[in-house]
């Protein structure tokens, strides 16, 4: 058996909702990086899953094609991972039809991210906000995916997607594999630096409280300076300060110290000097990668390229099981 047939695939992917910023890097882009030399590694643009929110078509595009070179500026290798549009393979919204008609409504209704994201968007409760968990169960099947790298709030619609494929499997076979939650060996929630109990997020309205990914120098510093802490002035990692503690982990997390580490480093030393290190360190760890997008986003035709045969590929798997499920269901097979 080759070696690759033995890896275990991965997929996972990223919403066009807005600039990728460091919650997206630290927590997720950074740690597929990892992977990529041990597992099959599918990183899809998750641009369908953008339309749960009313975005404009122009946005959209340009959120998109930002988040597809950024993938690769921040070291995934289109050479040695599959990486595409999510529109561009038409079998998740195919499968995801099917896996609607396998899944109770019951089951969505409990779903905790429709009820904040419908509280939050109370204008626009869409049906797509509410079935969103089947087109990502439909993303995870599609490719037998073994492991699905999740924060924890996505880990109930991966316990949904188990148990829309074990009803699945249940009537018609072992069709689909059981896909298991990946919990990277470092992992970082990264909150927002205005306001510390929230994550970091794309939909963030205040700006200062998101670093973006493309942020200069001066912007990232500007915001560590601006950043919630609290009334004490000892740099440590403990419960309510919950500033400090999301400075330390983003610290960590860019220059491999631990917490210990950098109590120690922090010592007797003012918060203000510590928001300034933080805050230069953060943009020296993104130089690189602005470099590498700045490089890649004016190469259109490369990126055409390489979305092109992300396509291709993860289409010719997709359609292998897409066909079985037809199959299986009674549909007539395609001439
Ligand atoms: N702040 C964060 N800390 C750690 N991980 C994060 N992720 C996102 N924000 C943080 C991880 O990034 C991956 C992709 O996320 P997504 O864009 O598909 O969905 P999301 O988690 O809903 O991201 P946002 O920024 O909050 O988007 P909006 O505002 O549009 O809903 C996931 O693995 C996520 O855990």
């Amino acid at each position: 058996m080759s070696e690759t047939i033995a890896k275990k695939t991965i997929l996972s992917g990223i919403k066009p909702t807005g600039s990728l910023n460091l919650g997206g890097y630290l927590g997720a882009v950074k740690n597929w990086v990892a992977l990529q030399e041990d597992y099959n590694c599918l990183y899809m643009l998750a641009d369908l899953h953008a339309l749960t929110i009313r975005i404009d078509p122009a946005v959209l595009r340009k959120n998109s094609m930002e988040l597809f070179a950024l993938y690769i500026a921040c070291g995934i290798d289109p050479e040695k991972n599959l990486l595409f549009f999510q529109s561009h393979v038409p079998q998740h919204a195919e499968l995801s039809w099917i896996l609607n008609c396998y899944t109770m409504f019951g089951e969505l209704n409990r779903m905790t991210q429709f009820k904040d994201k419908s509280a939050k968007n109370a204008e626009n409760i869409n049906a797509g906000l509410f079935t969103y968990p089947v087109l990502m169960a439909a993303d995870i099947l599609l490719y037998q995916s073994d492991l699905v790298p999740v924060g924890e709030d996505q880990r109930q619609h991966l316990e949904l997607a188990r148990d829309i494929a074990t009803r699945y499997n249940g009537v018609y076979g072992d069709v689909f594999k059981l896909p298991e939650g990946y919990t990277p060996k470092v992992g970082a929630r990264i909150m927002s630096l205005t306001n510390p109990t929230h994550k970091m997020s794309k939909s963030e309205e205040d700006e200062n409280g998101t670093v973006n990914l493309l942020d200069n120098k001066d912007a990232i510093i500007r915001k560590f300076k601006r950043a919630v802490t609290d009334s004490e002035t000892c740099v440590r990692h403990a419960e309510g300060k919950d500033g400090i503690n999301n400075l330390m982990s983003i610290y960590s997390a860019v220059t491999g110290k631990s917490f210990e580490e950098i109590e120690k480093e922090f010592d007797g030393r003012g918060y203000g000097d510590f928001k300034l290190t933080v805050g230069e360190s953060v943009a020296e760890c993104l130089a690189p990668v602005q470099q590498k997008y700045n490089d890649l986003i004016s190469d259109k035709a490369q990126l055409e390229a390489i979305y092109k045969r992300g396509a291709e590929q993860a289409g010719y798997m997709a359609m292998k099981t897409l066909r079985k499920v037809y199959k299986k269901v009674g549909l007539i097979p395609r001439a």
